[in-house]
């Protein structure tokens, strides 16, 4: 938990250096959730986080240098500098994601758990007890694929624990205004589930509840949603304003800061002095200021690694050895005019499938935003311009890029170095951002009388 917070709390302050870049949301506050469940794993187990998963990623065992330099969007790992804040992923820790859309890790995490039953049922693998923890937000609950995929590991018994970080707000949305039901412990029994409420600001309250929901799945009992009552010290993402809740709830949440409450707890029971547990504090403290310079003199991609892992690469149109943008199917644009001429209208993540199809080129946005990518997204074509003339309508449209108005072919055929892209994309959505950020702020609170 510890070094969580110190991470996080680094990470603003990488932030705001503009060390980083895109969306960073942190998890202050939460930490107990993280490592009340994470710490009973075992290295099989599988982790399936959201954008809110450097915690899950260090819990997980993935090395604080690993994740800082993911952050700076860095070569030395977990993602290459590919995935950044909400991509974090590692094959080698069964970190099975971040999602920057939300509820997108769920089915994946039932997928896994699936996998694990399908080893030991069907392929014989005795051994095979793995289990699967899926983290995601209260507001994600309101999502189909939350209730969908309830079902079908209720359905399968699959090994599984939904964990639930409630935290009481979905960007500026009051849980308790978005749910019908706001106790979201009780969908578990709705679809033959256990469902089970726990303070998740206690880390071992919260350890207590996962050895039970950890230990059914992994004996075949099946799936356990867990409802974890917590709450985030900071604002929703970096770029955000915070002062939307109210003070007397923030005040409330802060007397019961899980770190604090650990420590109180180990020093009036005696398991620890508070000398050793200033020496822990001195030990992560170096642990992130070595992250941090880790993170800082690792090198920047190589610019041809732009187009690795995106899998429908148009055709002709990619880096050259030289490292620089070509454009040499001509064809590739037309396909948009052809798009356009047979009225085929397409938005971000729709689109054709196989290179070929005219409309191809549509097809790309979705792998290039699902497998992540501050890098990647100054990738894209001219045309997708043409579908988002403004971050607000990037935004009306829930896409979860809001940079790419600013980008055009001919910026990235130009002789600019990708250093500076990037460093145009941090302060463009950044600074575009906080001000959508502030318009929406402004009109709830009109709506509640709050402001003239
Ligand atoms: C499918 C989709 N819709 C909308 C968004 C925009 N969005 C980003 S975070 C967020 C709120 C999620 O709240 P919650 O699940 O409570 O998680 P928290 O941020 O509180 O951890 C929304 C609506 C998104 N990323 N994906
Ligand atoms: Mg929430």
């Amino acid at each position: 938990m510890i070094l969580g917070r110190a991470f996080e709390d680094m990470c603003a302050q990488m932030y705001f250096r503009g060390k980083m870049f895109g969306y960073v949301h942190l998890y202050n506050g939460q930490e107990a959730v993280s490592t009340g469940f994470i710490k009973l794993l075992k290295k099989e187990d599988s982790v399936v986080s959201t954008y809110r998963g450097h915690m899950h990623a260090l819990s997980k065992g993935v090395p604080a240098r690993a994740v800082m330099s993911e952050l700076f969007g860095k070569t030395t790992r977990c993602c290459r500098g590919q995935g950044g804040s909400m991509h974090m992923f590692s094959r080698e820790h069964n970190l099975l994601g971040g999602f920057s859309f939300i509820g997108e890790g769920i089915p994946v995490a039932t997928g896994a758990a699936f996998t694990s039953k399908y080893r030991r049922e069907v392929l014989k693998e005795a051994d095979c007890d793995h289990v699967t923890l899926a983290f995601f937000g209260d507001g994600t609950c309101n999502n189909g694929q939350f209730f969908e995929c309830l079902n079908m590991a209720a359905i399968w018994k699959l090994p599984i624990v939904f964990v639930v970080q409630n935290n009481l707000w979905a960007m500026a949305m009051s849980h308790l205004r978005a749910t019908s039901d706001p106790q979201i412990y009780k969908k578990g029994p709705a679809f033959g589930m256990l469902g089970i409420h726990v303070d998740g600001m206690d880390v071992l309250k919260v350890r207590e509840v996962a050895q039970t929901a950890i230990a059914r799945a992994r004996s075949g009992e099946g799936p356990t949603l867990v409802e974890c009552e917590t709450y985030m010290f900071r604002e929703h993402s970096l770029t955000g304003p915070e002062e939307l809740c109210d003070p007397a709830e923030k005040a409330h949440y802060a007397a019961r800061d899980p770190i604090a409450a650990l420590k109180r707890y180990l020093i009036e029971n005696n398991p620890a002095s508070e000398t050793e547990l200033k020496a822990i504090d001195k030990k992560i403290e170096e642990l992130v200021e070595d992250a941090v310079e880790f993170a800082d003199e690792s090198p920047h991609p190589p610019r041809n690694q732009l187009l690795e892992n995106v899998f429908a690469d148009p055709k002709g149109f990619g880096i050259g050895p030289d490292g620089r943008y070509r454009c040499e199917d001509p064809k590739f644009m037309e396909g948009t005019a052809q798009c356009k001429k047979r009225g085929i209208e397409r938005g971000p993540g729709g689109g054709g499938e196989t290179p070929g199809d005219p409309s191809f080129g549509e097809g790309i946005i979705s792998p290039i935003f699902e497998s992540a990518l501050p890098l990647a997204s100054c990738q894209f074509p001219k045309k997708f311009t043409k579908y988002l003339t403004s971050a607000d309508e990037a935004h009306d449209r829930d896409v979860s890029i809001h940079w790419q108005p600013y980008f055009s072919l001919e910026s990235l055929l130009s002789e600019e170095p990708l250093q500076s892209s990037l460093d145009l994309i941090a302060g463009q959505s950044s600074s575009h951002h906080a001000e959508m950020e502030k318009g929406r702020q402004v009109k709830e609170l009109k709506g509640q009388g709050r402001l003239p």
